[in-house]
């Protein structure tokens, strides 16, 4: 059951903007940068931060995505330390010495991005690492926190974050529901 609507596509589209201004600036420009989108939905968030950065500073950056898919079979049991496993990866830059931002549209738990890490290193030595979501629902389970937080958005277990993006869904719009 729908309850409230976190974003519309304003909202987001703005979120997205700040963000990438965030990540210029803690970077000093976009020297060494790679942006890398966590499946389904962090891999267009990436590419619309990596298309506003690059006309903000008129450079190209390189980009990526990892596939990450959780060993479960039921979204109904997340929550109680299943372990995510890495798919697919699929980057255009080495890595190595690179500052990596991983990008993802919900953080949770914490354990997808724990497994993103742990494939970005089997594929080089990242200088940095840095993390940015469009929602924090909190509830971690591990020592992760976002470098880049869209909104953050207290949720109780019994709640969903549907993210829509146009890429996949019909509009843009990050809404709440009851389970
Ligand atoms: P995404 O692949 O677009 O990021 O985790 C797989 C998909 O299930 C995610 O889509 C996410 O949107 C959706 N999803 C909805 N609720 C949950 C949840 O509570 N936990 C997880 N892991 N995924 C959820
Ligand atoms: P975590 O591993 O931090 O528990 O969950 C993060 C991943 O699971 C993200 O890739 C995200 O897509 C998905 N996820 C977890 N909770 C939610 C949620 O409430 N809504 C959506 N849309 N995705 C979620
Ligand atoms: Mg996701």
């Amino acid at each position: 059951e729908r309850k409230a609507t976190v974003l519309d596509d304003a909202a987001i589209r703005r979120a997205l903007t700040r963000i990438s201004h965030e990540i210029i600036e803690k970077n000093k420009g976009v020297e060494d940068i790679v942006l890398v989108g966590i499946k389904t939905r962090g891999a267009p968030i990436a590419d619309r931060l990596k298309s506003k950065i690059e006309s903000i500073e008129g450079e190209k950056i390189p980009g990526g995505e990892l596939d990450i898919t959780l060993y479960r079979d039921d979204l109904s049991k997340k929550g109680s330390q299943v372990d995510p496993d890495v798919r697919e990866t699929k980057i255009e830059a080495d890595i190595s010495n690179k500052k990596v931002i991983l990008v993802d549209d919900v953080l949770y738990t914490g354990r997808t991005v724990r497994a993103a890490m742990d494939a970005l290193m089997d594929h080089g030595r990242p200088s940095q690492i840095q993390l940015a979501v469009l929602v924090d629902r909190g509830h971690r389970e591990l020592p992760i926190r976002a470098d880049y937080v869209g909104k953050n958005v207290p949720t109780s277990l019994n709640e969903v974050v549907t993210v829509a993006l146009s890429e996949t869904d019909e509009a843009d719009e990050v809404f709440i529901s009851e389970k």
